[in-house]
């Protein structure tokens, strides 16, 4: 996975730190998928974009309520605030990967380009929001 950053991506893992990392694992068929995260950044920066090997297209999703009824919808760019971490976890902010390639199992890792991280794939009811669903 790339994490674009507007200061640019060749110096992400010297600008950002993420922390524990993690992916939900999915049913077989399951085309989409949850990434989670906490990220610290050095300076202030705005996640952008990303990308994943293990998926055709990836996006940053915000959950929220909205009329009683929780919503996702992709976010342009996330703000990181310097020194201040930003929580990607169920409910709120989070990764959505489209088009997975191959199912997410526990135990599986997922690589991720330039910032040096893998992110380990949970049993499906890890984290605490559920109807995360498309
Ligand atoms: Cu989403």
């Amino acid at each position: 996975m790339l994490i674009g950053l507007l200061a640019g991506a060749a110096h992400a893992a010297d600008l950002v730190k993420v922390l524990d990392p993690w992916a939900r694992a999915t049913v077989p068929g399951q085309k989409v998928g949850g990434v989670y995260m906490e990220i610290v950044a050095r300076e202030n920066l705005r996640l952008t974009g990303v990308k994943s090997a293990a998926a055709e297209t990836a996006e940053v999703h915000q959950m929220k309520m909205e009329k009683g009824m929780m919503r996702m919808r992709p976010v342009p760019f996330l703000e990181l605030p310097a020194g201040k971490p930003v929580k990607l976890q169920p409910g709120g902010y989070h990764v959505m990967l489209f088009d997975l390639r191959q199912s997410l199992v526990p135990g599986q890792k997922l690589k991720l380009d330039r910032v040096p991280v893998e992110a380990i794939v949970r049993d499906r009811d890890a984290g605490t929001a559920s109807g995360h669903d498309h």
